[in-house]
Order: C-alpha cells, then structure tokens, then sequence
C-alpha cells in the first residue's frame, strides 16, 4: 500500500526535470567521442610509461609574409599524413595578444573549413598587428617578443614536436599542446563501400571502407583517430546528419601551469570556478558543452549546454590570469583537469579553422579590457531597461495590460517594461496583433508611454509558412531562408505550426529586416515598444536536441554545424540594429536575446532561460551570471520567481531581493504558472517585495556607473570575488556573492529556507558597512566571514570602506520620472578616513553622451586629522556646459551621509555656507559613527567641495 502512494506521489509530482535523453552526451557524438579520446589514450600511455609524442611539426623557420610585421606562417605537418599539408600562422596583435591560426592547405578535396567566426566575434576581423614584435628562431625554438617591454611576454614556439608557450617574464602563463593533444582532422574523400569490406571491415587505412584510419604502419595514428563508423553520416534516435564533408573536428589543449582556478565557458550552471570533468573523483563527468540548445527545466548543477557559447576561458592565480579566446562557432566540448601542476583543458570542436588568442592579463581587469579591445565595448543600455521588468505568458489582452500599470500605481510599486509573450501575435506571426485581444496597439503603447513606461513584444526567429504573412513571403521571394541540405528551404515546427527561418548570416536580409521594424511598415509599433527574441539558439521542436539539423545550409554555402552558436547572435545583432535605425534621431535599442556567442554583448542584454522556481536554481544561479559576466554578457538576468513552478512566498521575495541586484531585472513566468505579480500578494510580503524593487530604483545611480564602465572599459557589471581581489586565494572559489561595479557594495542573496543569518566572505582590510543599519564590521589583516541577520525582509548588502554610493531616495512610478531628482551620496570611509566615488549621467536614451552630453564627476571624500572634506570634481574631457549639463543644471545632493568619520564635528560649510548636519558617535555594539549632511547646496553638475571641521 506504501509503495503504491509513493509510486502514485511521483506520478502526480509535477515532473520538473529536463528530458536528458533529448540532448547528447559527448560519446553520443562521433567527433566528440573520437577527439575526447586522445586525452585517454595519452593518459593510458603516460600510466605505462609510454611516449606519447604529437605528430606535429613545423617547418623549418619562419616564412614572414613582408607585407606584415607581427605575423608569421609556418608549413604544418603531422607524421600521420605526411602528404597532408596545413599552416600555421602566429599574429602578435596590438593588445599584447596573439592569435593563432591553423588550417589545411590544399585539401584535395573541395571543402574548405569555416573561418568566419572572427567576422561575427570581433569588432575586426583582422586586429591590428603589432608592428614591434618580433621573432628570431633558434635551435629548432622560435621566439616571438610582442607587447608592452615592461610585460615581458615572450611566446615560444618549438617546432618538433610542436608546442607554444606564452610566458610572462620568463613564466609560463599557457601551454599549449603540453599534453600533445592537438589534432586537426583533414578532409578526405568519402570511401566507396567495396562490396565485401562493407560489413566488417576492420582497421583499414584511409579511405578502405567504413571503418578507416588505423593503419598498421604507423600505429600512432590509432591514437590519433579512433575508428568510427559515423564519420560520414551520422544517425541519433530518428535523424540522420548527412555529414557531406566528413571529419573536419580538431582537438586543442591548453595547460595553464600554476593556476588552480578556471573560469569561463558560458553558458553551464555550473560553479564559477569550473571544478574537474575527467580524472579520479571529478565532479563532473561530461565534459563542458557549448551547443546552444533550448533546454527547459535544466538542471541546476551541471556541465550541459545551455542557451548561449562563449568560448572564453581564463586561468586564475593570485600572481595572474591569462585568457584564451577560442574562435569557433561549431559544437566544442572541453574538459577540464585540475592537477598538482596546475589546470589542463581539453577542448574539441566539431568543424572550422582552429582560431585562438591568447589574453595575456596580468590582472583580471587587464583581461576585461583585451576581451572588450577584441570584441567591442558592451552596448549602453537605455535607462529604462536597468530598472524593473514585469513580464509573464501572458497577458492576454490590452485591458490587461493596462491593469497591470494601474495596480502597481495603486500599491506604488514602480515598474518600467511591461511585457508581451507570444499570445500577442495573431497564429504567433510576430509582427501581426491578434486584433481580438489587443484591438488597438498603438493606443495601448501610448497610454503606457504616457506614465513613463515602456513596452517589449516578443519577436521569434520561427517564421509561420503562411502565404497570407509577409515576413513569410517574403523572406521566401528574397531567397533568405536557410536551406535543408538537398537546398530546398528548411521547415521545421515551433510555435508558428509549420515554419521557416532566415538566414541572418545573409547580408541580404539585413536591410530587409531593418526595414520590418520600421514604423511605417509595422505599423503597429511605436517608440516606446522594444524587443524580445527568444528561441534563437534556434528552437525547432522537431529537429535533433530540439535545434536544426547539422546538415542544413547557409548562406556561401556553409552548413549549420559551421556556425549553430553564432547564430541567435545574428539574429539578436539585426534585430538590436534595426531599433537603433527605426527613429530618424536614433535611440538606444533594447533587444534581450537567450541565445547568445562571444560578442553578444554589442547587442544587448540576455537571461538565462526556463529556469525553475526552486531554492537550488536561485542558488545556483549567481554561480551563472558571474560566469556569464566574465565573458562579456554581463547584462544578465533570470526570470525572476522562476520560469516554471508555483514559488512559496517566501522563495518569491528571496528571488526579488536577488532580481534588485541583478543587471537584468525581470519577473517572468510560464503560461501554467499561478499569478504572481508583487501587487497580488497580501502584507507583509508585498512590502518586502516592495522594498526590494524600490531599491533597485533608489541604486539607479550606482547601476548605471557600473553599466557605464562596462560599455567603457569592458569591465563586468558585477564582479566576482576573484576578480575584484585576485590576489586572495580564498576567495577564488567564491560565487554565491559579488560586488557591484566599482562602487564597493557587496551583495549577497539569501539563498536557503528559513534562513535567518547568513555568512558573508570579506577578503580585505578594510571596514565593511551594513548598508540597511548603522553596523560596522571592522578592518581586518585576515579574510573573514562575517554573519548578517537576514529575516525574510532583509539580505546582505554591505558596502566596502572607501567607496561613496549615489541613490535617489525619491522612487517614482517609472525611472524615466526620476531624472531630475535630488541624490543621496553614502561615503563609507575606509581605514584612513578617505573614500572615492563617481557618478555618471546622461539623458538614458539616445547617443547625445558619444558627443560629449553627459556628466561626470569624480567624488572624493579626504580625512585630515579629525576633519574632513568631500569634493566633487569634473572628469572627462566634454564641455562643462554640455547640453544635457544644462538639463539638469538645477538638480542637487540632498542628503550626504557620512559613515566611519572619526573627529567630532563642530561645523559643515559648503563656500563658507553653513549646512546643517547631525552627528552620531560609533558605539561600543558595533556602530560606525553616522555624520548626516541635510541639503548641503550643492549641484551635481558643479565643483564643490563640502568642508567638515
Ligand atoms: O514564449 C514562450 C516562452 C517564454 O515565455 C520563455 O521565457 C522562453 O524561454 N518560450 C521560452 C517558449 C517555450 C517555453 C516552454
């Protein structure tokens, strides 16, 4: 009787875990399990003691192309096809970086391999080289010197067996080929079954039959190239990939001597610092996939592939980091051992040229900039879009919609986006209003933009085949969709019932997706509606792991697996350009994508898909988004509450405490789920949620300094405690809490039931403030973990000595009302008394700023003894008396408290003015001491200095 209500409870559970059997395991794909396996035999080999060289060999010397200082090309061979001939080509790039490039040469065959991942990656395809490095060859040792002299970065390359290591005053930073893992699987000709060798066929050599590659005579090349029958077609469950080119993976590794830490390869929900895949007790056991796939109800804690690929690793120790860039937009896999002398990764893609930089840090901040030199600068959102979201599937029609602003009014809670699923398109034909439920769109948009709001349509890639749909026909007409191998257009099944898509890779349909988004075509849209594309990995329901077919082709002829990761970037990039263009002055988009690929963060900002409303996904999530933000996508988000689920309340406000500190904030739920808005929730938990979004809004500031240098210096929007102090050890594995730009306000969100305290890592020496009361915990030689009271209306938020944090305590309906309010400025005082802060603004909406209206000031709290000083001085090299300087010219501080001060204060002057202020002493309980400024006088956009004596 037990056993059958347990068998009946797990029945009736709802079943909320994702279907593995719907996605590959790395030995359920031939190129992978033929690659991975080097590193098996190569172990297996070491543990006998075998040798186990790398068949490949440079020719001898350089041949230096002389049109081009700072690059070098060398002819490639492998003992294993002596006849096959590659190149390698090494670039010292401006940067310090240098790139590495190897492709075969004179295949004799007609394929060729992809080598248009730089074109979509990097701001340049080609970056410029540097026209001071230099190579001098020696004893069979080619050493290229590059870089800033004072760097000391050397880059040796031994030519046999090959191996290249970039060192950094002598040191090693990256091995590659340590292991001789790397391989390059050639082209060849598709073997003619011969009648009796068909079946059985054992062993052969190249092109014998089936099962080929073992030649007897040189038996290294077993270990190279494992036999398999499916390198030219290749079958899972009920699809068949035709594999026209045959094998064409290639096999990297990279050794990163003396560090113990990795971090990077989004998008997994795995830890930050990426613990083992291989080798005794990993904690993983499939290798780190990069495959992007719409995979709902993901787990929370594992190695596979997500929504997004960014191929970007770095390696971390507290003397420094270094990163490698790996250009490819094919399937990649890469396992990751850490052992006594330091991380080793293996990586293996599918197809391509093998393309990679080698980011030479030292710092990780130094690596931020050389990723966001490569691949541009992160876009600077809209204001609007740094404030709170409101989403869900769906709301069904425009009276909802209104409702919607009207009950957050009613319980002032603000919001600035409400947005619309799927269910807004007639037949899900994104473009197309379903007429019944939103009979009128533009009114609906205005009365919206009419509180200061904005709205977001969903905008799918999956185009309904449906002759009476112009996106349709015309895509079709255009000769822009992407093809099926046989070269008829693709269709497959998502939403839309039987649908199309286009190609995005092809230049031709770039003008013509602009086009759509028009205003005069779509007429039914107006400036104050923005951008959802979802489903771009891409979804197809009925293709293999829910995703196109391998096989299927694009534009210049390459196939699918050429470039599957890159492309929900094209289609995010078109979509992010063609808001740009829609209005004649051009705003700043706002387009969220899912999918994404190295480069993405051009174009605007992601999430991390269908996650599930329970405490291990909000866990597990921070882990994600540093992860993410390392590698350039730091304007990143989950759904708030979670994608599927009934939440409990208290996860519910738990998860909007975390949303108001995460860059993307947006409360999203599934079609299924219950009701969650904040204003559908009695007290106390509507006051909390409130709170927690109200405080989002009062932070707006100190969001949109971070979002700033993020599109400046390519600096993460938040910061993981490696990054932020890379030189303590113990905070390398560190990813339950982060810092928030530069403005020293450390975050940590409550992740656990009932939890009533919770332990906080602070690395430094220096006081760290309770941002919520006036608790101080004191500077400290030794890293710690302090404990903080978090009952449900509380989290950890503290902020670091030495940072001042701008807010407008003032919170109105929508952040776009807030740009003429007064700010609050806290200056938390570090050991010495002192404290740096800044504050950026601009209008939130066009590109006025790239023309010099914006202001900048620096601020800067000094203690003299037992007086004090807070200046605010201009940086940037714009005019004072810009346009939008001139805008705001009236607005002033109107509150300045200071935390930490140790004189007494008799006096606040600002220009000989008194202002009034109260002081309160520092306790023996743990209390700083709190001097409150009250309307000093003063303006943001002046210099002033407010002296306390
Ligand atoms: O468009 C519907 C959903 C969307 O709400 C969600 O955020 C996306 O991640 N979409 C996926 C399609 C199907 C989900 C089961």
């Amino acid at each position: 009787m037990r056993l059958t209500l347990l068998a009946l409870a797990v029945l009736l559970a709802p079943a909320l875990a994702v279907k593995k059997q719907d996605f590959k395991e790395c030995a359920q794909t031939s190129f992978c399990r033929r690659l991975r396996s080097i590193a098996s035999r190569s172990e297996a080999a070491a543990a006998e003691q075998r040798a186990f060289e790398s068949p490949y060999t440079l020719g001898s010397g350089a041949q230096t192309p002389s049109t081009s200082a700072g690059s070098w090309t060398f002819p490639l061979t492998s003992s294993l096809y002596p006849d096959i001939s590659f190149s390698l080509r090494v670039d010292a790039l401006e940067a310090g970086v240098v790139r590495v490039r190897a492709d075969e040469v004179g295949s004799a065959t007609k394929w060729r391999r992809y080598n248009e991942t730089a074109r979509w990656a990097l701001l340049e395809a080609e970056p410029a080289l540097s026209a001071s490095a230099s190579l001098t060859t020696a004893d069979g040792v080619s050493t290229v010197s590059y870089g800033a002299k004072e760097d000391g970065l050397t880059l040796e390359i031994t030519h046999s067996p090959l191996k290249i290591v970039q060192k950094r005053h002598g040191t090693p930073l990256v091995v590659f080929n340590e292991r001789s893992l790397f391989h390059v699987e050639h082209f060849r000709s598709k073997p003619e079954p011969a009648p009796e060798a068909v079946e059985g066929a054992e062993g052969e050599g190249e092109g014998e039959g089936q099962k080929v590659l073992a030649a007897p005579e040189t038996p290294d090349r077993s270990w190279f190239e494992a036999e398999d029958n499916d390198l030219f077609e290749e079958r899972w469950k009920q699809w068949t990939d035709s594999k026209p080119k045959g094998p064409e993976g290639f096999s990297l590794d990279f050794s990163f001597p003396g560090s113990d830490h990795v971090f990077g390869l989004p998008e997994h929900a795995s830890p930050l610092s990426l613990p083992s895949t291989v080798g005794e007790g990993s904690y993983y056991t499939e290798p780190y996939r990069l495959w992007n796939v719409d995979i709902f109800e993901y787990v929370a804690d594992s190695s596979m592939a997500l929504y997004g690929a960014v191929p970007l690793l770095h390696a971390h120790n507290k003397d420094s980091s270094v990163g490698v860039l790996n250009l490819v937009g094919s399937e990649t896999w890469v396992d990751v051992a850490h052992t006594d002398a330091g991380v080793k990764t293996h990586w293996v893609s599918e197809s391509g040229i093998v393309d990679f930089l080698l980011l030479p840090g030292p710092r990780p901040t130094d690596l931020f900039k050389q990723y966001a030199e490569l691949t541009g600068p992160a876009q600077m959102p809209p204001q609007f879009a740094t404030a709170y979201h409101q989403c869900r599937w769906n709301y069904n029609t425009q009276a909802e919609v209104i409702e919607v602003q009207d009950k957050f009014d009613e319980v002032d809670i603000p919001l600035d986006v409400t947005w619309l699923d799927i269910e807004y398109a007639e037949e899900h034909r994104y473009f197309d209003w379903d007429k019944k439920n939103f009979p009128d769109p533009v009114k609906m948009q205005d009365e919206v933009a009419s509180k200061g709001r904005k709205m977001v349509a969903i905008v799918d890639p999956h185009v309904k085949k449906q002759d009476s749909f112009r996106i349709y026909t015309d895509s079709r007409d255009q000769d822009i969709l992407i093809k099926k191998a046989d070269g008829n257009n693709f269709d497959g099944w998502c939403w839309t019932g039987s649908s199309v898509w286009v190609d995005f890779f092809n230049p031709k349909s770039w003008e013509w997706w602009t086009r759509m988004f028009t205003f005069g075509v779509w007429k039914d849209s107006t400036k104050a509606l923005f951008i959802w594309n979802d489903m771009n990995e891409p979804s197809v329901f009925d293709g293999p792991e829910i995703t196109m077919p391998k096989d299927n082709i694009h534009v210049g002829g390459w196939e699918h697996r050429d470039v599957h990761n890159i492309n929900g970037m094209m289609f995010h990039n078109q979509t992010q350009h063609a808001i740009t263009v829609r209005e004649a002055d051009a705003k700043r988009p706002f387009v969220l994508s899912r999918s994404f690929f190295a480069g993405s963060h051009r174009y605007g900002a992601i999430w991390i898909g269908d996650n599930l409303g329970t405490w291990d996904h909000l866990a597990g999530e921070t882990a994600v988004f540093l992860s993410n933000s390392i590698a350039g996508m730091s304007f990143v988000g989950s759904d708030v509450g979670g994608f599927f689920g009934n939440p409990s309340h208290e996860i519910l406000v738990r998860w909007y405490q975390a949303g108001a500190f995460m860059p993307f904030f947006r409360a999203h739920a599934h079609i299924d789920t219950k009701r969650r808005e904040p204003y559908l929730f009695d007290e106390p938990i509507r006051g909390y949620i409130r709170d927690a979004i109200r405080l989002r809004y009062q932070l707006l500031p100190t969001w949109y300094n971070a979002f700033h240098d993020a599109a400046t210096h390519g600096y993460p929007v938040i910061w993981p405690q490696y990054a932020y102090f890379p030189e303590d050890e113990g905070g390398f594995a560190v990813d339950d809490q982060y810092y928030v730009g530069d403005s020293g306000l450390l975050f940590k969100p409550v992740v656990t039931e009932g939890a009533t305290t919770t332990d906080v890592y602070l690395a430094d020496n220096q006081p760290y403030y309770d941002y919520f009361s006036d608790r101080v915990f004191p500077a400290s030689a030794k890293p710690r973990n302090v404990t903080i009271d978090t009952p449900l209306e509380s989290f950890p938020l503290l902020v670091q000595g030495g940072h001042i944090v701008p807010s407008r305590q003032r919170v109105r309906r929508a952040s776009t009302l807030m740009w003429q309010d007064p700010f609050s400025l806290v200056v938390a005082l570090d050991r010495d008394g002192n404290a740096q802060g800044q504050l950026y603004l601009d209008d939130g909406e066009g590109y006025g700023f790239e023309s010099g209206e914006y202001v900048h000031r620096a601020l800067s709290f000094k203690s003299k003894g037992y007086a004090g000083s807070l200046a605010s001085t201009k940086t940037g090299d714009n005019a004072a008396d810009n346009a939008w300087a001139k805008k705001i010219a009236h607005v002033g501080v109107e509150r300045v408290v200071v935390l930490g001060f140790r004189g007494l204060p008799s006096s606040v002057t600002v220009g000989g003015k008194e202002a009034e202020f109260e002081f309160k002493v520092a306790n023996k309980g743990g209390e700083s001491s709190v001097l409150v400024i009250k309307n000093p006088g003063v303006k943001v956009v002046d210099d002033w200095v407010i002296e306390i004596a």
